[in-house]
Formats: C-alpha cells, sequence, structure tokens
C-alpha cells in the first residue's frame, strides 16, 4: 500500500457544555486530522493534543508543525505492508507521541479499508460492544453536580467519573454518593495533589471508588506507589504512562492497580495493543481514556476498546454530548450504557465531509516529492 498523499487539517469545534478539569475550562476544540490517502482510499486519524500544554508537553500548534517538519516526511511516498511498520519508521524522534498517533492511526484506518476489514478486527477487537462512562468536569457548586450526574445516570452511563481539585473534592463526591450510594464511581484529580495530602487522600477510601485516576505529579511513578500502598481505593494511572515500559515500570513499582490507555499519550495503536497486553498477562485493569475527541478520534477509541484486556468501562461518550454536529456519520450512540463497535471498513463510520470543511481553520497537502 503506497501512501501517495497526506493531508494535515487544523479544525475548530466548540463544546456544547464546557469542560473544567484540576488545569483549565475549555469551551472549544482546537485539533487536528490527519488523511492519508492511497488510491481511492482515505484513513483518518486525530490528534488528541489540546491548543495548550498544560495536559502534557504537546499543543496543536506543535504538533501540527511536528508532523509537517517530520513526520510526515518519512512516510509520504513510502510503501506501508502493514500499519505496525509506522511506529518504527517515527522511532527515531523522541516523544510527540500524540503527533505520531494521529498519522499512525490514520494508516491504521487506510489499511484497515485497504484490507476490506474493520479497524477493530484489524488490531484484534473481540467485544462487539463497549460499555462507556461520562467524564463529568469539574462544577460550580455540589448541587449543581448532582443535579448534572442525575441526569446522566438517568441517561444510563455504566459508570460517572468526577474531575477533582483541591477544595472541589470530598464534599462535592460525598454529595453524588449520597445521592446515588451504588453507582459506578471514580474520580480524576489530574495530577492536583502531592504527598503531602495523604491524609486527605485516605478520606477517599470511604467513597467506594473504582479507582482515583492520577491523583500526583504528570511525570511521577514513585510517588503513586507510596500513595497506592496507603490507600485502598485502586490507583490508575493516565498522564504518567507514555510506553510500554513506563507502565511495566509502574506495574513493576506497584504504582497504580488500573492503566487508562490514551492512544495519542502513548504514540499510537501498536503502543496501545502492546500495552493492553501487558495489562492482560499481568491482571491489570485497563480502560479507554478520552481528549474530547471529535468523531475521528472517537471511533479509533471504540476499536481499541474493543480488545480484551479494556475489562472496565472506557470515556467514549455519546457524540451528541460533546458537539452540535459531529464529523462522522452516524454519530456515536450509546443503549443501556454501551456503543456498538462499528464492523463495517476501517473506523466503520462515513465522513461528514461537509461538516469536517465547514471546521477547517488550515490544510496542508503533502504529496511525495517527483510524484
Ligand atoms: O484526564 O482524562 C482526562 C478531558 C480533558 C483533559 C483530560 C482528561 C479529560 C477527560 C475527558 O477526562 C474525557 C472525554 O470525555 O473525552
Ligand atoms: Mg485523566
Amino acid at each position: 500500500m503506497n501512501i501517495d498523499k497526506i493531508i494535515i487539517r487544523r479544525a475548530s469545534l466548540d463544546l456544547i457544555t464546557p469542560f473544567t478539569t484540576s488545569f483549565s475550562t475549555q469551551s472549544n476544540r482546537d485539533f487536528l486530522i490527519v488523511e492519508a490517502h492511497s488510491g481511492d482510499l482515505i484513513g483518518y486519524g486525530e490528534c488528541g493534543a489540546f491548543a495548550f500544554p498544560y495536559y502534557s508537553e504537546e499543543y496543536t500548534p506543535g504538533c501540527q508543525l511536528v508532523l509537517k517538519d517530520h513526520l510526515v516526511p518519512l512516510l509520504v511516498g513510502t510503501e506501508v505492508s502493514h500499519p505496525a511498520e509506522v511506529r518504527t519508521t517515527l522511532a527515531p524522534l523522541k516523544r510527540n507521541n500524540m503527533a505520531k498517533a494521529a498519522v499512525e492511526g490514520a494508516i491504521w484506518d487506510l489499511w484497515a479499508k485497504h484490507e476490506g476489514t474493520s479497524l477493530a478486527a484489524a488490531i484484534g477487537g473481540t467485544k462487539p460492544s463497549v460499555e462507556v462512562g461520562l467524564s463529568v468536569g469539574i462544577k460550580g457548586s455540589e448541587y449543581e453536580l448532582v443535579e448534572f450526574v442525575s441526569q446522566a445516570v438517568d441517561e444510563g452511563f455504566a459508570r460517572i467519573k468526577i474531575k477533582i481539585k483541591p477544595g472541589t473534592d470530598l464534599s462535592y463526591l460525598r454529595a453524588v454518593r449520597k445521592e446515588h450510594p451504588d453507582v459506578p464511581l471514580m474520580a480524576d484529580a489530574n495530577s492536583a495533589y502531592t504527598l503531602d495530602d495523604v491524609e486527605h487522600l485516605r478520606l477517599f477510601d470511604d467513597l467506594n471508588l473504582m479507582m482515583i485516576e492520577q491523583p500526583l505529579a504528570h511525570d511521577d511513578i514513585v510517588d503513586h506507589r507510596h500513595l497506592q500502598k496507603i490507600l485502598r481505593t485502586p490507583i490508575c494511572l493516565d498522564e504518567s504512562i507514555h510506553s510500554l515500559g513506563d507502565a511495566r515500570k509502574a506495574i513493576e513499582l506497584g504504582s497504580c492497580r488500573i492503566i487508562n490507555i490514551k492512544i495519542g499519550r502513548v504514540g499510537g495503536i501498536s503502543e496501545a495493543k502492546d500495552i493492553e497486553d501487558l495489562c492482560r498477562r499481568e491482571g491489570i485493569d485497563v480502560w479507554c481514556g478520552g481528549m474530547l475527541e471529535s468523531g475521528i478520534g472517537r471511533a479509533h477509541n471504540l476499536a481499541i476498546a474493543s480488545l480484551p484486556g479494556f475489562t472496565l468501562p472506557g470515556d467514549t461518550a455519546p457524540s451528541a454530548r460533546y458537539w452540535d454536529r459531529d464529523v462522522i456519520i452516524p454519530e456515536v450512540t450509546m443503549d443501556r450504557g454501551s456503543v456498538q463497535v462499528p464492523a463495517g471498513p476501517g473506523i466503520g463510520f462515513d465522513i461528514d465531509t461537509e461538516q469536517l470543511e465547514a471546521i477547517t481553520t488550515d490544510i496542508s497537502e503533502f504529496e511525495a516529492t517527483g510524484q
């Protein structure tokens, strides 16, 4: 399969509900879509980076530049017989995982379409549908949070994740627990605490949480080990895991009992699959996180979440929770807490090309020199 052409689109989509984490409030997504072309076939990938480097060091304009100057030139015009080769081709470039994953994902989709198989089947997915939860941003009051969560519970989400930070944590979680004693509940701190907060974090053990996600520093696995020894609540690592090696070290140290895999954070589907495989062998639960993706990233998330090691509900909520109009047809929808994994070729959704054009703010095309 020859990679004839690669297109990088920068796009802008407004979120229906502003999303607040311990590090920012986002009301818009400024993100990249990568198209990989071979003959008449087009594969689509999405870059999960945000417009600012507050979740990790990557951010949209930086990813755009590294794709254009370094990643795309290594791939355009080349022959790819299997998408696993892409990780090897891009390996000499350090990190830049979200930029790498965007183009690697486009080539996975292209290859699955070329083979006439679904992306999920192409990567070894086995589940026809996956359970999904909702990630709920920090709200202005306990009352507002409980109202919001109650609606989500009524909609049937398989679990509720609540963003927390110091000052907006215990009382908020307790209020939700009181109203919903049995709902599968977890909290995501996005690195808002330190080991100085151990006594405070211990109080979370009474809330019967499925897990607490990334309580400590974004680049730590050692302090998380200390914390996990003290807490009964399982720790899940998100920001700290960028590779199979990171996952192996975190598991060996006992820094977490659960891992959130995001394709972008780990540099692509090949690495995500390897982490899933390791966790399955080690008995570590895994779920698929989200980066407030458009339907293209959402479709990739559904494909990896269909792997057998993804044992817990992920963050791939329905499109309508995020966007007035998504870029895929049909949009992602949920039935009783589950989303179907599409069986059609590649990502299994058509692209709403009219909407994709409408949200595109910048476009650049790359063809092999000499073509
Ligand atoms: O840590 O998973 C996270 C959103 C923005 C930044 C970081 C995170 C999140 C989410 C949202 O939890 C997941 C989603 O709904 O896509
Ligand atoms: Mg997280």
